[in-house]
């Protein structure tokens, strides 16, 4: 097996010459999604192939000032120069590679590692953080471009902008309840109860009765959708009904976020190991990228936001 997997490598590298320099195109990692493990001094980023070859492409990267940045909350640019400690190795081994491979402290016996080639210095990688939810931050349903996001709207005044309120009237319905309504009348789309010409996920008097929503919360569990007598009509969308109770508290405000960190490597120049010097050499390289897990933020009224579960 050994034999074979050694010939495929060969014609890889073969196809890949160019003027004497070993210049290849790309490499046979189709799947650009990254994995990720980290242990107490440094990180790696990595990417596994079994389809033909067995091979792994991985960046291996340690943590200081500059690199702890990988996995920030913000979206912009880290650059990370090459180095003795921030590396590329690309590997073919001689069976199938899995993830423990790289997340394991020592890594496995087998498989073993057919060929090797490392980055030395030169070269430098870029981490390029994005939001997940661009489209529609705070996931309520309503994209961000119709919440006013450019100018920051603020329906309710509460100090949290549409694209990130997930009750944009403040009338304890949440928004993604509201756009589901059934009703006779929309705008834009979306429903309008009182057909007053203001969407029920921006009108904070749905049933245009007087009784703000939020007040028609008869049994005061900052839910006024419940409906009482089971009738299918609550009292915020009952103009007959007027009742009204005193509610001073508001639904939580928290929304999911999760960020992509994009990795490219521009001027990779990776040596072969214990061989007689052959190199890689790409100008530019997408190695791919890596989503962080979706975490839940809660965002206060006054506009600050808590990290959480
Ligand atoms: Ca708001
Ligand atoms: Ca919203
Ligand atoms: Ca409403
Ligand atoms: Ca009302």
């Amino acid at each position: 097996m050994k034999n074979v997997f050694c010939l495929v490598f060969v014609a890889f590298l073969l196809i890949s010459c160019d003027d004497g320099d070993l210049i290849v195109t790309d490499f046979n990692f189709d799947n650009k999604k990254l994995q990720w493990c980290e242990d107490s001094d440094s990180q790696v980023l990595f990417n596994l192939n079994n389809d033909q070859v067995h091979e792994a492409i991985a960046f291996r990267f340690t943590l200081n000032n500059e690199t702890a940045q990988f996995l920030t909350t913000e979206e912009g640019e880290t650059t990370i120069p090459l180095s003795s400690a921030n590396q590329i190795i690309y590997r073919v081994f001689d069976g199938e590679v899995e993830s423990s491979y790289f997340c394991n402290a020592i890594p496995p016996v087998s498989p073993k590692v057919v060929e090797e080639y490392r980055t030395t210095s030169g070269g430098e990688v870029l981490i390029t953080t994005t939001l997940l939810n661009n489209t529609d931050h705070d996931g309520d349903g309503v994209l961000s471009t119709q919440e006013g996001i450019t100018s920051e709207r603020d329906t309710d005044e509460d100090g949290i902008p549409d694209y990130l309120d997930i009750d944009d009237d403040g009338d304890n319905i949440l928004t993604r309840v509201e756009i589901e309504v059934t009703a006779d009348n929309s705008v834009n789309n979306f429903p309008d109860s009182d057909n007053d010409g203001t969407a029920d996920f921006l009108d904070a008097d749905d049933d245009n009765d007087n009784t703000p929503t939020r007040n028609e919360d008869w049994n005061l569990n900052n839910n006024p959708a419940d409906d009482r007598n089971e009738d299918g009509l609550a009292h915020y969308l009952n103009p007959a009904i007027t009742d009204s109770f005193e509610v001073t508290t508001s639904r939580e405000n928290i929304i999911s976020r999760g960020f992509r960190y994009l990795v490219t490597v521009e001027n990779l120049t990776l040596s072969k190991q214990g061989g007689d010097g052959e190199q890689i050499r790409l100008e530019n390289y997408e190695l791919g990228y890596y989503d962080s897990p979706s975490e839940q933020i809660t965002i206060e009224p006054s506009g600050t936001s808590e990290e959480g579960q």
